[in-house]
């Protein structure tokens, strides 16, 4: 379940990934990116991902016994609670093993983060140059001073480093990708896949977005021949059925995305492959260079809808995208046969029940004239680093102010100072029948019980019905849905994969 790489005379490096609460498993690139340094410079590398390691704090805790330290990736949410969870039982039995944390959260809130007793360094943002300094700096019994992007404690003092510049993707080393244990990760999602990045950054600054805060605004990319070279060698090496290209925008730069079909084309290697992009940048293509990139294999545009009132789009600050372009968007993947995939945010702040309204007619009549596609909801979550944060904070957010105080961030602010009671659970019943009126594939394959599918079948319309007519009361068809889960599921976590499957970010 642990993957090391022995060759080596260097320490080791033992590093913990926390379960994300969602069924999409598979290899965390973040470690896989920062680990490749490592392993050139002789490091050793194990990586402990809790989702498919039995024990894993045992695990840990025993890796760490020959290791120099220990290192988390993290986003802000429900991975938290594991890295507190693990950093906590590592301080505890190795005092003199720093605990090193990077990823999204960290980056974003680097101070907080770097507070908490069970923490030694923060990285903020992109982590293959910083880490490695970092390491060799342990090694060496030196001082963390002067190594750019990274906060650190030294005589009892909190200190930073000046900021780390960003570098471009194409001058970065490839991922260790040889470190993840795919048939672990297929175990658990049904799905042999794995994630790939052929672009950082997003030219765009929607007001919930975080990645200004993280990546800049900067759009750099891979060329396409090193895109399809990488690719075409992955699945083929690892045997995945699908790479989900998790770029911002993949679309950006539009004869590079073209390209990159083409050079897929010409190897003639077979796989499915998603992407991330905005609607106005699907818009531009052709139908011509859809069905060339169907052709090459992609199957699926994650987009950001985000909310079927003009209104609430100018409050995101998303002046590139119309209503039109939203069903432009979806006619023109349909038409070559790629399925469109939207993301809705309800809740966002200056949205009431009239735009709610809109969100819900935009939805039905999408999916009804194009069959295939999908809808995935969410209810705005305020992250820190997103350029709404400020008003959110006016209209009364209350964020935590410790790095433990995020742990149930999600259960405590899908209900919003604006969103909550009565409005807050018709929202949810909302969001549910929306799950049951179209149907939508996600990553992880989880195969229904003939029972659960029966009941699905009689509801459907039903559903539809109600989404209709914006009647929310008495909701005896999720009643029933629950009953027939009940009786064939066993009992969830209280934060799960079903709870989470909705909420994928995408442009
Ligand atoms: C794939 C993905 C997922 C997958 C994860 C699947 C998996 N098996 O890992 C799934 C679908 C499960 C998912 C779920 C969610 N995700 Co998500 N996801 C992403 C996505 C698209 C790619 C992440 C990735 O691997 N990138 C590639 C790697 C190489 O880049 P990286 O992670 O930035 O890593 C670099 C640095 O951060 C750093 N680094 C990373 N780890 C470490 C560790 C150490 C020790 C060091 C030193 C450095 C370091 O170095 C790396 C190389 O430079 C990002 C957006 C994005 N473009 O990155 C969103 C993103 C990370 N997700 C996000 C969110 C909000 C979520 C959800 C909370 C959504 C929701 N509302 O439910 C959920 C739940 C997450 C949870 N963990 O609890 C936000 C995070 C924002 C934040 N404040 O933390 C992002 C940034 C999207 C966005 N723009 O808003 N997600
Ligand atoms: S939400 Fe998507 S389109 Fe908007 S800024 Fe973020 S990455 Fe770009």
């Amino acid at each position: 379940m642990e993957r090391t790489l022995l060759v080596s005379t260097r320490p080791k490096i033992v590093f913990f990934f926390p379960a994300f609460s969602s069924q999409e498993a598979t290899a965390p690139l973040g470690i896989l990116a920062v680990s490749t340094p490592l392993l050139r410079a002789g490091y050793q590398v194990t990586i402990i991902d809790s989702t498919i390691t039995p024990n894993f704090q045992k695990r840990v805790l025993e890796e760490l016994a020959d290791a120099l330290c220990l290192a988390v990736s993290l986003v802000t949410g429900p991975m938290i609670r594991e890295t507190v969870q693990i950093a906590r039982a590592a301080k505890e039995l190795y005092p003199d093993k720093p605990v090193i944390l990077g990823g999204w959260h960290p980056s974003l809130l680097p101070d907080q983060t770097l507070a908490a007793k069970y923490v030694d360094v923060v990285v903020k943002g992109q982590g293959e140059d910083a880490l490695v300094e970092v390491i060799r700096a342990i090694e060496s019994g030196s001082s963390l001073n002067g190594i750019p992007g990274v906060g650190y404690k030294e005589d009892g003092q909190i200190r930073f480093n000046a900021p780390r510049s960003l570098r471009p993707l194409a001058e970065m080393p490839p991922k260790a990708y040889h470190l993840a244990d795919f048939d672990a990760y297929e175990r658990v999602c049904g799905r042999r896949w794995a994630m790939y990045t052929s672009s950082l950054a997003c030219p765009y600054n929607c007001g919930y977005c975080t990645n200004d805060g993280v990546y800049g605004r900067k759009w750099n990319a891979l060329q396409p021949a090193q895109v399809a070279e990488e690719t075409c060698d992955l699945v083929s090496r690892y045997d995945l059925e699908l790479l989900w290209i998790v770029d911002d925008n993949f679309l950006v730069d539009r004869d590079r995305a073209v390209g990159i079909a083409e050079e897929i084309l010409k190897r003639g290697v077979n796989f499915k492959w998603s992407v991330q992009g905005s609607t106005n940048l699907v818009c531009r293509l052709t139908h011509e260079e859809l069905t060339l990139m169907r052709r090459a294999g992609l199957t699926q545009v994650a987009q950001g809808a985000d909310s079927g009132s003009p209104k609430v789009l100018k409050l995101m600050n998303k002046d590139f995208q119309k209503i039109e372009t939203i069903y432009q968007a979806a006619e023109k993947l349909s038409q070559s046969g790629i399925r469109p995939s939207f993301n809705i945010i309800f809740g966002y702040p200056g949205e009431g029940e009239e735009e709610r309204r809109e969100s819900i007619s935009l939805i039905m009549d999408i999916c009804r004239r194009y069959p295939g596609a999908e809808f995935w909801t969410n209810i705005f979550t305020p992250y820190p680093g997103a350029p709404v944060m400020q008003q959110a904070f006016e209209l009364g957010i209350d964020v935590p102010k410790t790095l433990e105080g995020w742990i149930d961030f999600f259960l405590r602010y899908t209900v919003l100072p604006w969103l909550k009671g009565h409005k807050h659970r018709e929202v949810q019943v909302m969001r549910e029948y929306l799950r049951v009126a179209f149907n939508r594939v996600p990553i992880g394959v989880r195969r229904k019980h003939s029972l659960q599918r029966l009941v699905h079948g009689l509801i459907e319309l039903p559903a539809r019905w109600r989404l209709d007519n914006y009647f929310f009361s008495f909701p005896i068809e999720l009643w029933l849905k629950d009953a027939a889960n009940r009786l064939v599921d066993p009992p969830k976590p209280k934060v799960d994969a079903t709870q989470l499957e909705a909420e994928v970010v995408a442009c």
